[in-house]
Protein backbone atom coordinates (compact mmCIF):
# COMPACT_ATOMS: atom_id res chain seq x y z
CA UNK A 1 0.00 0.00 0.00
CA UNK A 2 1.33 3.64 -0.85
CA UNK A 3 1.84 5.38 2.25
CA UNK A 4 -0.74 8.23 1.42
CA UNK A 5 -3.26 5.18 0.41
CA UNK A 6 -5.00 6.14 3.67
CA UNK A 7 -5.85 9.40 3.11
CA UNK A 8 -7.10 8.94 -0.62
CA UNK A 9 -10.45 9.71 -1.38
CA UNK A 10 -12.44 7.32 -3.82
CA UNK A 11 -15.89 7.91 -4.85
CA UNK A 12 -17.88 5.27 -7.59
CA UNK A 13 -21.19 6.79 -8.92
CA UNK A 14 -23.13 3.70 -10.01
CA UNK A 15 -25.91 1.71 -11.01
CA UNK A 16 -26.03 -1.78 -9.90
CA UNK A 17 -27.88 -3.26 -13.28
CA UNK A 18 -25.01 -0.94 -15.58
CA UNK A 19 -22.77 -3.63 -16.89
CA UNK A 20 -20.53 -1.03 -17.45
CA UNK A 21 -20.67 0.42 -13.78
CA UNK A 22 -20.04 -3.77 -13.35
CA UNK A 23 -16.95 -3.70 -14.59
CA UNK A 24 -15.43 -0.87 -11.92
CA UNK A 25 -17.25 -2.92 -8.76
CA UNK A 26 -15.46 -6.43 -9.80
CA UNK A 27 -12.28 -4.67 -10.51
CA UNK A 28 -12.84 -2.68 -6.91
CA UNK A 29 -14.05 -5.86 -4.95
CA UNK A 30 -10.97 -7.96 -6.47
CA UNK A 31 -8.57 -4.97 -5.19
CA UNK A 32 -10.15 -4.59 -1.70
CA UNK A 33 -11.01 -1.30 -2.41
CA UNK A 34 -14.16 0.00 -0.81
CA UNK A 35 -14.56 3.70 -2.08
CA UNK A 36 -17.57 6.07 -1.16
CA UNK A 37 -20.40 4.87 -3.28
CA UNK A 38 -22.93 7.02 -4.67
CA UNK A 39 -26.18 5.32 -6.91
CA UNK A 40 -27.36 7.67 -9.85
CA UNK A 41 -30.67 6.40 -10.73
CA UNK A 42 -30.67 6.12 -14.26
CA UNK A 43 -34.73 5.40 -14.23
CA UNK A 44 -35.09 8.82 -12.24
CA UNK A 45 -32.67 10.16 -15.12
CA UNK A 46 -30.13 11.33 -12.07
CA UNK A 47 -27.51 11.11 -15.11
CA UNK A 48 -29.58 13.99 -16.69
CA UNK A 49 -28.82 16.83 -14.20
CA UNK A 50 -25.96 19.52 -14.72
CA UNK A 51 -24.75 18.23 -10.74
CA UNK A 52 -23.46 14.91 -12.39
CA UNK A 53 -23.10 16.13 -16.12
CA UNK A 54 -19.82 18.05 -14.11
CA UNK A 55 -18.49 14.65 -13.34
CA UNK A 56 -19.16 12.62 -16.38
CA UNK A 57 -20.13 15.17 -19.43
CA UNK A 58 -21.46 11.93 -21.08
CA UNK A 59 -24.21 12.18 -18.45
CA UNK A 60 -23.28 8.28 -17.49
CA UNK A 61 -22.33 5.43 -15.26
CA UNK A 62 -19.67 4.88 -13.79
CA UNK A 63 -17.54 7.29 -12.88
CA UNK A 64 -14.36 7.26 -10.39
CA UNK A 65 -13.68 10.23 -8.88
CA UNK A 66 -10.41 9.46 -7.19
CA UNK A 67 -9.18 12.88 -5.01
CA UNK A 68 -11.22 15.17 -7.03
CA UNK A 69 -9.98 13.99 -9.88
CA UNK A 70 -12.60 12.28 -12.35
CA UNK A 71 -11.88 9.22 -14.50
CA UNK A 72 -14.86 8.07 -17.07
CA UNK A 73 -15.33 5.09 -19.43
CA UNK A 74 -15.63 2.13 -17.54
CA UNK A 75 -12.41 0.61 -19.36
CA UNK A 76 -10.40 3.63 -18.92
CA UNK A 77 -11.35 3.12 -15.28
CA UNK A 78 -9.93 -0.50 -14.84
CA UNK A 79 -6.55 0.35 -16.62
CA UNK A 80 -6.62 3.90 -14.36
CA UNK A 81 -7.13 1.21 -11.34
CA UNK A 82 -4.98 -0.93 -11.95
CA UNK A 83 -2.13 1.48 -12.41
CA UNK A 84 -2.95 3.17 -9.44
CA UNK A 85 -3.57 0.50 -7.00
CA UNK A 86 -1.22 -2.51 -8.29
CA UNK A 87 -1.04 -4.40 -5.16
CA UNK A 88 -3.54 -6.75 -6.32
CA UNK A 89 -3.03 -7.64 -9.54
CA UNK A 90 -4.84 -7.90 -12.25
CA UNK A 91 -2.88 -7.61 -15.00
CA UNK A 92 -1.04 -11.36 -16.08
CA UNK A 93 2.41 -11.68 -15.21
CA UNK A 94 3.64 -13.04 -19.10
CA UNK A 95 4.04 -10.71 -21.11
CA UNK A 96 2.15 -12.25 -24.26
CA UNK A 97 -0.96 -12.70 -22.13
CA UNK A 98 -0.49 -8.82 -20.62
CA UNK A 99 -0.60 -7.94 -24.17
CA UNK A 100 -3.97 -10.20 -24.89
CA UNK A 101 -5.54 -8.46 -21.79
CA UNK A 102 -5.00 -4.98 -23.74
CA UNK A 103 -6.29 -6.34 -26.73
CA UNK A 104 -9.50 -7.96 -25.13
CA UNK A 105 -9.66 -4.03 -22.83
CA UNK A 106 -9.76 -2.05 -26.06
CA UNK A 107 -12.65 -4.62 -27.57
CA UNK A 108 -14.61 -4.24 -24.68
CA UNK A 109 -14.58 -0.48 -24.46
CA UNK A 110 -16.12 -0.78 -27.97
CA UNK A 111 -18.72 -3.19 -27.06
CA UNK A 112 -20.91 -1.47 -25.22
CA UNK A 113 -22.57 0.45 -27.80
CA UNK A 114 -21.52 -1.64 -30.62
CA UNK A 115 -23.19 -4.28 -29.36
CA UNK A 116 -24.98 -4.45 -25.74
CA UNK A 117 -26.94 -1.27 -26.82
CA UNK A 118 -27.69 -2.61 -30.60
CA UNK A 119 -29.02 -5.75 -29.35
CA UNK A 120 -31.23 -4.27 -26.29
CA UNK A 121 -32.82 -2.07 -28.56
CA UNK A 122 -33.35 -4.31 -31.57
CA UNK A 123 -34.74 -6.78 -29.15
CA UNK A 124 -37.18 -4.21 -28.24
CA UNK A 125 -35.91 -3.71 -24.45
CA UNK A 126 -34.14 -0.01 -24.44
CA UNK A 127 -35.82 2.67 -22.90
CA UNK A 128 -37.04 5.75 -25.39
CA UNK A 129 -36.34 9.33 -24.76
CA UNK A 130 -39.27 11.47 -23.28
CA UNK A 131 -39.27 15.45 -25.56
CA UNK A 132 -37.85 16.68 -22.27
CA UNK A 133 -34.84 14.00 -22.21
CA UNK A 134 -34.80 14.50 -26.08
CA UNK A 135 -34.22 18.09 -25.36
CA UNK A 136 -31.34 17.43 -22.85
CA UNK A 137 -29.57 15.13 -25.16
CA UNK A 138 -29.66 17.75 -27.74
CA UNK A 139 -28.22 20.31 -25.77
CA UNK A 140 -25.92 18.49 -23.69
CA UNK A 141 -25.24 14.42 -24.84
CA UNK A 142 -24.70 14.78 -28.78
CA UNK A 143 -23.62 11.51 -28.90
CA UNK A 144 -27.08 9.89 -27.12
CA UNK A 145 -29.37 11.99 -29.44
CA UNK A 146 -27.53 10.82 -32.55
CA UNK A 147 -28.07 7.05 -31.31
CA UNK A 148 -31.69 8.06 -30.86
CA UNK A 149 -31.87 9.73 -34.41
CA UNK A 150 -29.99 6.64 -35.89
CA UNK A 151 -32.33 4.55 -34.04
CA UNK A 152 -35.80 5.91 -34.90
CA UNK A 153 -34.46 6.27 -38.87
CA UNK A 154 -33.94 2.26 -38.73
CA UNK A 155 -30.19 2.92 -38.68
CA UNK A 156 -29.22 1.62 -35.58
CA UNK A 157 -30.74 -0.50 -32.53
CA UNK A 158 -33.57 -1.98 -35.25
CA UNK A 159 -32.67 -4.96 -36.80
CA UNK A 160 -32.77 -7.88 -34.18
CA UNK A 161 -31.17 -10.23 -37.04
CA UNK A 162 -28.22 -7.98 -37.63
CA UNK A 163 -27.34 -7.47 -34.00
CA UNK A 164 -27.81 -11.36 -33.01
CA UNK A 165 -25.07 -12.34 -35.91
CA UNK A 166 -22.76 -9.48 -34.29
CA UNK A 167 -22.97 -10.87 -30.95
CA UNK A 168 -22.58 -14.66 -32.65
CA UNK A 169 -19.04 -13.49 -33.94
CA UNK A 170 -18.47 -11.84 -30.54
CA UNK A 171 -19.20 -14.75 -28.14
CA UNK A 172 -17.68 -17.11 -30.81
CA UNK A 173 -14.26 -15.53 -30.05
CA UNK A 174 -15.04 -15.52 -26.60
CA UNK A 175 -15.76 -19.38 -26.76
CA UNK A 176 -12.95 -20.48 -28.90
CA UNK A 177 -10.60 -18.71 -26.41
CA UNK A 178 -12.04 -20.12 -23.10
CA UNK A 179 -11.58 -23.26 -25.12
CA UNK A 180 -8.00 -22.81 -25.03
CA UNK A 181 -7.14 -21.08 -22.06
CA UNK A 182 -9.35 -20.67 -17.95
CA UNK A 183 -9.04 -16.68 -18.77
CA UNK A 184 -9.63 -14.66 -21.09
CA UNK A 185 -5.91 -13.68 -21.05
CA UNK A 186 -4.21 -17.49 -20.46
CA UNK A 187 -3.62 -18.65 -17.30
CA UNK A 188 -4.46 -15.83 -15.06
CA UNK A 189 -7.85 -13.90 -14.25
CA UNK A 190 -7.85 -10.54 -15.37
CA UNK A 191 -8.90 -7.13 -16.29
CA UNK A 192 -9.64 -8.47 -19.34
CA UNK A 193 -12.69 -11.56 -17.66
CA UNK A 194 -13.62 -8.23 -15.70
CA UNK A 195 -14.52 -6.16 -18.90
CA UNK A 196 -16.51 -8.83 -20.54
CA UNK A 197 -18.39 -10.65 -17.94
CA UNK A 198 -20.86 -8.00 -16.88
CA UNK A 199 -21.60 -7.72 -21.29
CA UNK A 200 -21.80 -11.71 -21.03
CA UNK A 201 -24.21 -11.75 -18.29
CA UNK A 202 -26.22 -9.37 -19.43
CA UNK A 203 -26.89 -10.16 -22.58
CA UNK A 204 -28.02 -13.66 -21.57
CA UNK A 205 -30.47 -12.61 -19.15
CA UNK A 206 -31.67 -9.96 -21.81
CA UNK A 207 -32.33 -12.97 -24.40
CA UNK A 208 -29.08 -13.76 -26.19
CA UNK A 209 -29.06 -18.00 -26.05
CA UNK A 210 -25.53 -18.82 -24.50
CA UNK A 211 -26.67 -22.37 -24.52
CA UNK A 212 -24.46 -22.88 -27.77
CA UNK A 213 -21.06 -21.88 -25.83
CA UNK A 214 -20.67 -24.10 -23.02
CA UNK A 215 -17.36 -22.65 -22.33
CA UNK A 216 -18.75 -19.27 -21.75
CA UNK A 217 -21.17 -20.45 -19.10
CA UNK A 218 -18.35 -22.23 -17.11
CA UNK A 219 -16.58 -18.90 -17.38
CA UNK A 220 -19.48 -17.21 -16.02
CA UNK A 221 -20.09 -19.76 -13.25
CA UNK A 222 -16.13 -19.59 -11.88
CA UNK A 223 -16.55 -15.95 -11.92
CA UNK A 224 -19.50 -15.77 -10.27
CA UNK A 225 -18.00 -17.80 -7.70
CA UNK A 226 -15.32 -15.56 -6.71
CA UNK A 227 -15.48 -13.94 -3.66
CA UNK A 228 -15.09 -10.35 -5.20
CA UNK A 229 -18.44 -11.11 -7.31
CA UNK A 230 -20.57 -12.39 -4.07
CA UNK A 231 -18.91 -8.97 -2.12
CA UNK A 232 -18.78 -6.42 -5.25
CA UNK A 233 -22.14 -7.23 -7.26
CA UNK A 234 -24.39 -9.92 -6.20
CA UNK A 235 -25.67 -8.26 -2.89
CA UNK A 236 -27.41 -5.40 -5.10
CA UNK A 237 -28.64 -7.52 -7.95
CA UNK A 238 -32.24 -7.73 -8.58
CA UNK A 239 -33.15 -11.65 -7.83
CA UNK A 240 -35.39 -11.51 -10.93
CA UNK A 241 -35.66 -14.34 -12.71
CA UNK A 242 -34.69 -13.27 -16.40
CA UNK A 243 -38.14 -13.71 -18.10
CA UNK A 244 -39.40 -11.11 -15.92
CA UNK A 245 -36.90 -8.79 -16.19
CA UNK A 246 -37.39 -9.14 -19.93
CA UNK A 247 -41.25 -8.29 -19.45
CA UNK A 248 -40.73 -5.61 -17.13
CA UNK A 249 -38.46 -3.60 -19.56
CA UNK A 250 -41.27 -4.10 -21.89
CA UNK A 251 -43.51 -2.66 -19.49
CA UNK A 252 -41.41 0.46 -19.34
CA UNK A 253 -40.42 0.95 -22.88
CA UNK A 254 -44.35 0.91 -23.26
CA UNK A 255 -45.16 3.53 -20.54
CA UNK A 256 -42.30 5.68 -20.94
CA UNK A 257 -40.69 7.95 -23.59
CA UNK A 258 -42.06 7.95 -27.29
CA UNK A 259 -39.31 9.48 -29.03
N1 LIG B 1 -18.63 3.74 -22.86
C1 LIG B 1 -19.21 3.97 -21.57
C2 LIG B 1 -20.67 3.60 -21.62
C3 LIG B 1 -21.38 3.92 -20.32
C4 LIG B 1 -22.89 3.78 -20.46
O1 LIG B 1 -23.46 3.84 -21.55
N2 LIG B 1 -23.54 3.60 -19.30
C5 LIG B 1 -24.99 3.46 -19.32
C6 LIG B 1 -25.39 2.40 -18.33
S1 LIG B 1 -24.70 0.82 -18.80
C7 LIG B 1 -25.61 4.77 -18.90
O2 LIG B 1 -25.19 5.39 -17.94
N3 LIG B 1 -26.64 5.21 -19.62
C8 LIG B 1 -27.24 6.47 -19.38
C9 LIG B 1 -28.67 6.51 -19.75
O3 LIG B 1 -29.31 5.45 -19.84
O4 LIG B 1 -29.17 7.61 -19.94
C10 LIG B 1 -18.45 3.18 -20.50
O5 LIG B 1 -17.91 2.12 -20.84
O6 LIG B 1 -18.37 3.62 -19.35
Amino acid sequence: MRPDVMTETLTLYYHPYSNCAQRVMLALAEKGLTPQKIKINLMANEQLSDHYRAINPKCEVPALVHNNHSITESCTILSYLEQQFPKVSLTPQQPEQAQLMTRWLEKAAQSHEHQVVNFVYANGLGRLPTPEQWRYYEQHVPHRAEFHRKRRLGKAGSDLQQAKSVLDAQFEEIECQLSKTAWLAGSEYSLADIAWYPNAKLLSRLGYDVHPFPYVRQWLRRIEARPAYQAGIKPEMMPLPNWLLRVALRLIRRVGGRF
